[in-house]
């Protein structure tokens, strides 16, 4: 019996420290449902710091993957591989995703750091009420461009791009709606414009912009600019703002015929989680003082008006970064054009991607 008892608890004691074991490594390998949280947002896009304090405060491990199109992180939430906590999607994707159901509305009750952003930003048309996205980052599309190297330009019109002088000068970023959006805009066009006609012109005028063109590039427009090795760039501003920073003869320019004003927002796909984890990562980006440090990191324009007063004056008083409602107002937010028409605008994307070659 004393024998049958010994083994009894040898095995007890065994099971329990297997148990612990398994717990921790579950913990740390990022299997643990409520201990680990996959975040999904575009590259440079964040202060690593701020996904280390997250951890030390909240206990929970961030998984952090990143994308470079709207289109992309779309196509991988679809596919349901991965269960992604928050992702990071613009306006008019939030908006699509609303429409094809996969996300989770928020719990504002969570969020009272919510209270923190610019009313300007809140309520916008994509997301009435912001029932399922809040904001992150903002900006414009525009032109970064060398005063050294180009002297005697300046950007005020889309056109200048196409000048002879600026053969193999040009990046232009990686993305179907900015690049024919341009090309939509140089011909007066709005953003949102899905008469095939238009969109055909826009296509051909942007075939003749193809001996210009240096590069079609992601984040690395960055390094190449800030290194002189181009001279001038299509760019969202934050891109811009970043670099400027490190290199003082670059300038921005939102050409005067139009162009794209965007809003980028934290989201809690169907696929999450662990939903009270998302809420606790979004409420704790929205924190003042962790936004500013965030927004001096990554140099976008930030939406929340707490998180300026623990910022340096001039980054907030520049007004190529941070545009007043007069400037904005003549911008135009991209909308949700549909499912046919956003496949079309990848398609003539990539036509003209392959023309070049
Ligand atoms: C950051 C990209 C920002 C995307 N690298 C603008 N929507």
């Amino acid at each position: 019996m004393k024998n049958l008892i010994q083994a009894f608890l040898a095995v007890l004691v065994v099971s329990i420290v297997c148990l612990i074991a398994i717990n921790r490594l579950n913990a740390s390998a990022g299997y643990s449902g409520t201990n680990t949280l996959t975040v999904y947002n575009w590259g440079d896009y964040i202060d690593e710091e701020v996904i280390d304090q997250f951890e030390e405060e909240t206990g929970i491990t961030v998984i952090y993957e990143t994308f470079d199109s709207n289109e992309a992180m779309m196509t991988k939430i679809q596919q349901g591989g991965t269960t992604y906590d928050v992702a990071v999607p613009s306006e008019y994707m939030v908006q699509k995703m609303m429409e094809e159901d996969l996300l989770i509305e928020l719990d504002h009750s969570k969020l009272p750091n919510l209270k923190n952003i610019d009313e300007r930003f809140m309520d916008l048309a994509f997301d009435p009420g912001n029932k399922f996205s809040v904001p992150y980052f903002w900006g414009t599309v525009g032109i970064v461009f060398n005063t050294k190297m180009l002297p005697d330009m300046n950007f005020k019109s889309w056109d200048d791009l196409w000048d002879p002088e600026l053969k193999n000068d040009i990046l232009l970023v990686d993305g179907a709606r900015e690049v024919i959006g341009m090309g939509l805009n140089s011909l007066g066009y709005s953003l949102n414009d899905t008469n095939k006609v238009h969109l055909q012109e826009a296509q051909d005028k942007l075939n003749t912009l193809t001996p210009n063109i240096k590069a079609i590039v992601g984040d690395e427009n960055k390094l190449l600019m800030a290194n002189g090795e181009a001279p001038v760039a299509l760019v969202w501003s934050g891109d811009a703002s970043e670099i400027m920073f490190e290199n003082e003869d670059l300038d921005y320019s939102v050409p005067e015929e139009g162009s794209n004003l965007w809003f980028d927002n934290m989201v809690i796909p169907k696929t999450a989680k662990n939903i009270d984890g998302a809420h606790q990562f979004i409420n704790f980006m929205l924190d003042a003082e962790v936004a500013a440090q965030n927004t001096e990191y990554v140099s976008y324009s930030t939406p929340n008006k707490e998180a300026l007063k623990y910022m340096p004056e001039e980054m907030v008083n520049d007004e190529r970064f941070y545009p007043s409602p007069e400037l904005t107002d003549k911008l135009e937010v991209y909308d949700n054009l549909g499912k046919k028409n956003l496949a079309y605008y990848n398609e003539l994307f990539l036509e003209f991607k392959m023309y070049r070659k």
